[in-house]
């Protein structure tokens, strides 16, 4: 008797007997459902252009997956996606947790919908993998802008590096833009280089504040005042009125010392309330002014073009650190080698060198 014949188990035991019509009947058509819940690159590149929200969701999914499948099909679906892309405005918003950015989206974004923008929202959270993704709640948080079908809203990519989950938000808005959305607002909570990754991501870049006791200025990053387009002080409402007006006053002082912007913009700071809605419309009217002029100026055009140079730039960097850091041959030996370079035993150059070298050879 061979081995093959040996086997038990369920699946020999049922040998020979033939399944009954039925179980085939139902096997092809799950097979046949199978294959229609994963569309093909074709069918999703399709239904996003004919702004097929779900065609959206899927590719979304597709870009946010770790699996290499996965990406590969995600990078065809953003090729078919590239030429229809590109054709909205790009507005980040940052601000310290608390400070009102979901509730602020919610209001301006309703704003825009009402006079037929199309507005989609993502998010930069380097922080969700810990917190299990705050903008997973922003859904429940944006309840209007959720049930508005003029709006997109996706909760962020979880469990990442920061360059990671900047990589999927680049894709994402590509996708979003090709679908349609004519407005991308991505949210960022203000901590760590999150900023930084979505400032050079969108057009225009709104620093979301809110009035201290007078010192509006003090733990307020020098960079994070550089990179805003506007800064609009939230929460001006009831008795915080008058303290978000003296706010206002000490964010343009202020403002007016920073050297002028590559753009020739001078930034704006506003008030408004995202609970009563004032001064929401004044914020898209900046936003406009902004566009209208750097459109002018030709900035808006070359933002863009750099933009996409630097992406290039990163993603090259985190490949090639990723791919080093993974590499069987270098894991085996960094331990080892840090070791030596605490005990003074090698230089960190030799040492850097040393690694480098093996890496270059594998
Ligand atoms: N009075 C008043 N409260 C506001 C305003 N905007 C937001 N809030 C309140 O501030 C709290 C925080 O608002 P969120 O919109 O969740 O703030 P966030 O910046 O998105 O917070 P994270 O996502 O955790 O970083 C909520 O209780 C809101 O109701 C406003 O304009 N006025
Ligand atoms: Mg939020």
């Amino acid at each position: 008797m061979s081995n093959f014949n040996k086997q038990t188990g369920s699946s020999t035991e049922k040998a020979g007997i033939s399944s009954p019509e039925i179980t085939n009947a139902s096997a092809i058509s799950q097979i046949k459902n199978k294959r229609r819940q994963q569309p093909s690159v074709e069918e999703l590149i399709s239904g996003i252009l004919s702004e097929n929200r779900t065609a959206l969701s899927r590719a979304i999914t597709l870009v946010e997956s770790t699996n290499p499948e996965h990406a590969e099909k995600a990078n065809e679906v953003i090729k078919g996606c590239l030429p229809e892309a590109n054709k909205s405005i790009r507005i980040g918003v940052t601000g310290v947790p608390g400070v009102g950015k979901s509730t602020f989206i919610e209001a301006f974004g309703k704003h825009l919908t009402t006079f037929g923008k199309k507005v989609a929202v993502l998010a930069v959270d380097p922080s969700s993998s810990l917190s299990h993704g705050s903008i997973l709640g922003d859904k429940t948080r944006m309840e209007e802008l959720v049930k508005d079908e003029n709006a997109f809203i996706r909760p962020s990519a979880s469990g990442e590096t920061l360059g990671g989950v900047a990589r999927k938000t680049r894709e994402s808005i590509i996708l979003c833009e090709a679908a349609g959305f004519d407005t991308i607002i991505i949210e960022t909570v203000g901590v760590g280089q999150s900023e930084t990754a979505v400032h050079n991501m969108v057009d225009f870049f709104l620093l979301l504040k809110i009035s201290g006791a007078g010192d509006e200025l003090q733990g307020i990053k020098r960079g994070i005042m550089e990179m805003a387009d506007a800064i609009v002080i939230n929460k001006a409402d009831g008795d915080n009125i008058k303290k978000a007006n003296l706010a206002k006053a000490e964010f343009n002082r202020a403002l007016h010392l920073f050297p002028s912007k590559k753009s020739s913009w001078q930034p704006k700071v506003t008030t408004c309330s995202a609970i009563t809605k004032d001064g929401i419309s004044e914020v898209w009217k900046t936003i406009s002014q902004y566009f209208e002029m750097t459109h002018e100026n030709g900035f808006f055009k070359t933002k863009r073009k750099e933009q996409n140079q630097f992406w290039m730039m990163e993603t090259i960097e985190e490949k090639l650190k990723s791919d080093f850091y993974s590499q069987p041959e270098i894991i085996a030996e960094l331990e080892k080698i840090k070791k030596a370079v605490q005990n003074n035993e090698i230089s960190p150059f030799a040492a850097a060198h040393l690694l480098l070298d093996k890496y270059k050879k594998i």
